[in-house]
C-alpha cells in the first residue's frame, strides 16, 4: 500500500499522531485471493497434459517445449528422477544479454482453455540449482498476440522443493494460441513437477486471514492502541522483504484521546524510518511518509456505507494525512470492486477526529 501525502508538509520535522479507534488503513472485504482454497478445486477440470511428466518421449516429458532465442540463450529440457518421481528438468547453460532481457523457457502451447473472467488456480512444485537471482517467472498469455491472461508473477525459488498455488481471474480468453511457461534468466538448473491448472467456483471459495467480528459496533480490533501494537502491521500483510516489515513507531502509555495509549510515529530528518534494501542496487532512504495498517481482512456488505474514523494530531499543524481501505474481492484483482480508496486529511497539534464513509 502506497498512502499518498502521509507525511510533511515544508521542511519541518514533524511528528505524526495517531489514534485510531478506527484505523490508518484497515484492509476490507473478504479476501485476498491467494489467502483463499476452494474445497472443490479438485474436482475441477484440468488444463495442463502431463502436468506430473510421468509421460516421456525420447527422455524428455511429452507436452512440453522450450522456447528462447539460440542466437543468445543454450537450454535443454528432459526428464529427471526425484527419488522415484519423474519431473522436468530444464538446464540453461548460456543465457546472454541481448537487445532485450533473454529466457531459458519451458512452455506448454495450445493446450490451455481460459474463459475470460473465471477464476482459475495454477499449482505446481519448483527448485531451482546454481541460481543467483532464485527466481522464475510464471506467465500464461496469447502468444501469437502477445497479451498476458493475467498470471504473470515472479516466483522465489530455492534448492529445496517448493510449492506455490497461484490464484488468478484471466483477463482475457486464451485459446490454440495460448502458452503457459515458466522463464529463467540466467545460466542455471530448474526443476519443475506437478504443474495443474483448474478452474474454481467463487462460490466455493472459503476466506483466510480474515478478522473475527468482535461484540461492539467498531469491526477493527485494538483500535485504540490499549494493546500495543497487536493486530498492527506497516503493509498490512506479513512480508519477508526490506526492514520496515513490521509497524513503526511506538505505542505512548499516557495521553491518547481515547483511553490511554495511542501510536507515535515519528518523521522526517533523522527521526524518521530508514529502508534499507539490496534488491538489485543497495538503497538507504529515509521514508517521508509511512503507513499503519491493520492485519487481516475485515468481512462487508458490498455497497453498503462504512465509515472508517480516527483521531489524529501532528507535532506541526497543516501535516497531510491519509485515512484509507483497500478492499478486495473474491474474483481477484482487476474487479470492480478491488481498489484503494483514500481521503486526505489535514492535522492540527491537537486530537481531532476524522472520519471517511465510502462504499466498498
Ligand atoms: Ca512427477
Amino acid at each position: 500500500m502506497k498512502p499518498k501525502g502521509w507525511g510533511q508538509q515544508g521542511g519541518a520535522r514533524p511528528t505524526v499522531f495517531l489514534r485510531a479507534v478506527a484505523v490508518l488503513a484497515a484492509m476490507l472485504l473478504v479476501t485476498a485471493p491467494s489467502e483463499c482454497r476452494s474445497a472443490q478445486e479438485a474436482e475441477m477440470e484440468e488444463f495442463v497434459k502431463n502436468g506430473d511428466f510421468s509421460q516421456v518421449e525420447e527422455g524428455k516429458p511429452a507436452g512440453w517445449v522450450t522456447i528462447g532465442d539460440p542466437e543468445y540463450v543454450t537450454q535443454e529440457l528432459v526428464t529427471a528422477d526425484e527419488g522415484g518421481d519423474p519431473c522436468a528438468k530444464l538446464v540453461c547453460t548460456r543465457c546472454e544479454g541481448g537487445q532485450r532481457r533473454q529466457y531459458a523457457v519451458l512452455a506448454q502451447v495450445g493446450q490451455l482453455r481460459l474463459e475470460e473472467g473465471r477464476l482459475y488456480v495454477l499449482a505446481c512444485r519448483m527448485r531451482a540449482e546454481a541460481m543467483d537471482e532464485l527466481t522464475v517467472r510464471v506467465s500464461i498469455g496469447d502468444a501469437e498476440r502477445r497479451r498476458s491472461s493475467g498470471l504473470r508473477v515472479d516466483l522465489p525459488v530455492t534448492g529445496s522443493w517448493s510449492e506455490y498455488r497461484l490464484p488468478f481471474a484471466a483477463a482475457r480468453a486464451i485459446r490454440e494460441t495460448g502458452r503457459l511457461q515458466f522463464a529463467i534468466a540466467e545460466p542455471a538448473t530448474l526443476y519443475l513437477d506437478d504443474v495443474r491448472l483448474v478452474a474454481i467456483d467463487p462460490d466455493q471459495i472459503v476466506f483466510t486471514h480474515v478478522v473475527p467480528p468482535g461484540s461492539g459496533k467498531n469491526l477493527l480490533p485494538n483500535g485504540s492502541f490499549e494493546l500495543g501494537k497487536i493486530g498492527w502491521s506497516a503493509v498490512g500483510r506479513d512480508i519477508a522483504w526490506g526492514n520496515l516489515d513490521r509497524l513503526h513507531g511506538r505505542v505512548e502509555r499516557s495521553g491518547g484521546a481515547d483511553g490511554r495509549r495511542f501510536l507515535r510515529i515519528p518523521l522526517g530528518a533523522r527521526e524518521g524510518p530508514t529502508l534499507y534494501w539490496d534488491y538489485y542496487d543497495p538503497v538507504v532512504r529515509t521514508l517521508r511518509r509511512m503507513l499503519a495498517a491493520n492485519l487481516g481482512w475485515i468481512r462487508v456488505d458490498p455497497g453498503q456505507p462504512y465509515t472508517l474514523s480516527c483521531d489524529m494530531r501532528a507535532s506541526v499543524p497543516g501535516v497531510t494525512a491519509v485515512l484509507g481501505v483497500r478492499a478486495q474481492d473474491p474474483r481477484g484483482a482487476g474487479t470492480p470492486r478491488a481498489q484503494d480508496l483514500r481521503h486526505e486529511v489535514r492535522l492540527t497539534s491537537e486530537w481531532q477526529r476524522h472520519s471517511f464513509t465510502f462504499r466498498p
